[in-house]
């Protein structure tokens, strides 16, 4: 197995004119440790890297490749629509159809605006809630990741449900003292902001199942409290399925619990690779967005008709398959799988699946917040992840990523899988 050659040189090439080497932190396998790797090409489950090694891959772009890697009505899609032109800067059909599979698939979405990323959808979906709401708070639950824009680059303030403090260098205090920020999984916190500060919150904005803690599923009830407490104070419940939309079920997860939010954010899977974020809602609602209404958002290239083609090759695919039940089968035998093979290793280790998404935390469970998910073993995660990539898995760089399925993986991937991670643990054990 070569080691590495051509991915150092390129990573040595690419910090020269990238930050650190990459067009998004994680990929920079900070978390992790150990070279980054430059990929040639995907093809269903797996991944070719610069140097000939192949991986199955479990990150698939972070979510967007349910279907894997260059699926071929996926490619088709996207083809036939470059072969017309890239982009024409007016509507095209394809944005309409996007809309009506999203609006037809989502149940609380009667309509939908797109655009290019989930922090677009994300932050134009807090704007168009402090608009119709006319207040500035937001509530948000430490761990869930909504994107990079200001409002959500705030960690919790000192006391509970107080206001926060910026996550980052660059975010204004005033910008983030508009931003409380609770415990996911507490609905005491919750209700307690909402006692503080009821009247002044425009909208909770939630992860429904976190993916960017690793994975958190929600309680029981905790979903349906944040539907009561937005309720009962007159704010707006977000909904951000930027990455559970079209993965944990086919409606999302506001299908799969049964709660209705006011808006939802969606990006990812909708473009099948491509760039694309949306934010939907009732008519009622949407209808306050420009043109028609008066909170301005905007977008050279949204909707794009290539982005566009790609995204619903992938919903028709998934609403005529719904193969949401057997990918939840595969997960829970990979999840079972490593926590057994844990167990055998002695290594303390508990883990989740939902859908087509997964993960493990390496310590006691549960886990049902981001502090526990912090309390889990980070460097043997990096031990782990490094030792996994040698046997050809690769899985999220980090221990604060979720990791996913597509319909590409086949039962033999899973075994080999299971393989491969038994004896990763077995070195990492090994290693004290
Ligand atoms: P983007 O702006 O990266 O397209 O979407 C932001 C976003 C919003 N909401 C949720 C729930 C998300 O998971 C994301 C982005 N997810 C990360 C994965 N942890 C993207 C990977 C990356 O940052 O490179």
């Amino acid at each position: 197995m070569s080691r590495g050659e051509n991915s150092r040189r390129l990573f040595d090439r690419a910090r020269q004119l990238l930050p650190g080497g990459v067009n998004s932190p994680v990929r920079a396998f900070g978390a992790v440790g150990g070279q980054p790797f430059f990929t040639d090409r995907g093809e269903g489950s797996r991944i070719r890297d610069v140097d000939g090694r192949e991986f199955i891959d479990y990150v698939l772009s972070f979510g967007p490749l349910i279907l894997g890697h260059a699926h071929p009505q996926v490619i088709r899609a996207a083809g036939s629509a470059l072969e017309r032109g890239i982009h024409f800067g007016t509507s095209t059909v394809l944005e309409i159809e996007l809309a009506e599979k999203v609006t037809a698939l989502v149940p609380s979405v009667e309509m939908v605006r797109c655009v290019n990323s989930g922090t677009e959808a994300t932050m134009s979906a807090v704007r168009l809630a402090r608009a119709v709401t006319r207040r500035d708070l937001i509530l948000k639950f430490e761990g869930c990741y909504h994107g990079h824009a200001d409002a959500f680059l705030a960690k919790a303030g000192s006391g509970l449900a107080t206001f926060g403090l910026p996550a980052s260098p660059g975010v204004p205090e005033r910008i983030t003292e508009l931003t409380v920020t609770v415990d996911f999984n507490d609905r005491d916190a919750a209700k307690e902001a909402f006692a503080k500060h009821g009247e002044r919150i425009a909208a909770v904005i939630v992860e429904p199942v976190v993916g960017n803690s690793g994975l958190i599923l929600p309680r029981p009830g905790f979903l349906e409290c944040l539907r009561e407490e937005t309720r009962a104070h007159g704010a707006l419940l977000i909904f951000d399925e930027v990455m559970t939309g079209f993965r944990v079920a086919l409606g999302g997860a506001q299908t799969r619990y049964s709660v209705r939010p006011d808006i939802t954010t969606l990006g990812k899977v909708i473009g099948g690779g491509l760039p694309v974020g949306a934010y939907g809602a009732p008519r009622e609602i949407m209808s306050r967005v420009a043109p028609e209404g008066d909170v301005y958002q905007a977008g050279t290239l949204s909707g794009n008709p290539v982005a566009m083609a790609a995204g619903l090759a992938q919903l028709e695919i998934l609403e005529r398959d719904d193969p949401f039940a057997d990918l939840e089968e595969r997960g829970r035998r990979l999840v079972d799988g490593i926590l057994a093979a844990a167990e055998r290793h002695g290594v303390p280790a508990t883990g989740a699946v939902v859908g087509s998404m997964w993960g493990v935390f390496f310590r006691e469970g549960p886990v049902t917040n981001f502090r526990e998910a912090e309390g889990a073993d980070r460097e043997l995660f990096g031990r782990f992840h490094r030792e996994c990539l040698e046997g050809g898995v690769f899985l999220p760089p980090s221990q604060f990523e979720a990791c996913f399925l597509s319909t590409a993986h086949s039962d033999a991937d899973i075994e080999l899988t299971l393989e491969v991670a038994d004896a990763a643990l077995a070195k990492v054990a090994a290693h004290g």
